[in-house]
């Protein structure tokens, strides 16, 4: 696992070296690199490449989107962390991540919160995720749109995960995020965050019991190799977001921000779209790969919740969100 994360930061290390990194201007325009961890053709990347044409069509080429997707920027931290300080211009990565920075995304994730995927769409699409979408802006980071990533469901090694005692006792891998592993506390299992690029490992050697995700990462990140036994769960609906580097986005001219704004919102009908699809295909895959998938008990997951939200969701700012999005 060492290895890997030596890799990964030498990898990052290089990549910074590199002259061409962080939205460079030349005669031919502005070229925004965009990071993802997902590979190439997964929906989240496909969404942003769209995002990329279209603002390269209303621009007239002044302005393209160049994808470095499979980790080649880092982790979704370290990538974060670039974007902040504009050396990435757009990365797409999961609301955990951003959890302890802006405490207002961990409401995107809190378990069994959005009632389906409909309800969470609608509160993203609106002024609820508009609401969270400024709040990263002071920790530099313009929030251009939320994706879908589906349901989050545990996967372990030697038994499925039906019931919370199911859980007990296993260590189950999370997002680096406090709140993610207050809910594994919650659920009764031993929370170990790490970044997704070690996930593979781990759950092969054993440092980990389980993980959990939606079905189109358990494929492609192969983990029902290593973890075949699926339960659905489906404890968190929590989104995907695009945001931008403030700095980057402050350096271009205001009607160019308003296409950037404007592309990013219609690639979010292009990416679900691709979405619907991949999950199927991805649940397909799984099972042909050999995922054994079982209903689980959610009720017996959802009654345990309540400590997380007692701790996380204390002030009156956090408190509101979660009021709204139970009325939206
Ligand atoms: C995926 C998500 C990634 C990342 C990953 C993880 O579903 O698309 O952004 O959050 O899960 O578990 O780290």
């Amino acid at each position: 696992m060492q290895s890997i994360a030596m890799s990964r930061r030498l990898m990052l290390g290089a990549a910074l070296a590199a002259p061409w990194i962080g939205g460079r201007a030349s005669a031919q325009g502005l070229t925004l690199r965009a990071a993802d961890i997902h590979p190439d053709g997964y929906p989240t990347i496909e969404g942003v490449k769209y995002m990329g044409r279209l603002i390269e069509e209303r621009t007239g080429g002044r302005i393209r989107i160049q994808m470095f997707h499979s980790r080649q920027l880092g982790d979704e931290k370290d990538s974060l962390e670039q974007t902040r300080f504009g050396v990435i211009d757009i990365t797409r990565v999961n609301t955990a991540p951003l959890n302890n920075l802006v405490p207002e995304t961990l409401v995107a994730g809190l378990p069994f919160l959005f009632r389906d995927t409909a309800h969470m769409q609608k509160v993203m699409d609106g002024p609820i995720g508009e609401d969270i979408g400024k709040a990263t802006l002071p920790h530099g980071l313009v929030t251009l749109c939320y994706y879908d990533a589906g349901a989050r469901s545990f996967y372990t090694r030697g038994k499925p995960a039906r019931t919370p005692d199911d859980l007990k006792g296993m260590k189950i891998r999370v997002q680096q995020s406090d709140m993610w592993v207050a809910m594994m506390r919650a659920f009764g299992a031993n929370a170990t965050p790490l970044p997704y690029g070690e996930v593979y490992s781990a759950l092969q050697t054993g440092v980990v019991d389980g993980a959990e995700n939606n079905f189109p990462s358990f494929l492609t990140a192969r983990h029902f190799e290593v973890a075949k036994h699926y339960a659905q769960t489906e404890h968190s609906l929590t989104p995907e977001i695009v945001a931008m580097s403030k700095r980057s986005f402050d350096r271009i001219a205001k009607p160019d921000q308003e296409i950037i704004r404007q592309a990013a919102k219609e690639s979010v009908p292009h990416m679900r779209g691709l979405w619907v699809k991949m999950e199927e295909d991805a649940r397909r895959q799984v099972e042909a790969g050999g995922a054994l998938i079982v209903e689980a008990d959610k009720p017996a997951f959802a009654r345990l919740v309540r400590p997380v939200y007692d701790q996380f969701v204390r002030d009156a700012k956090l408190k509101q969100l979660v009021e709204r999005i139970r009325e939206g």
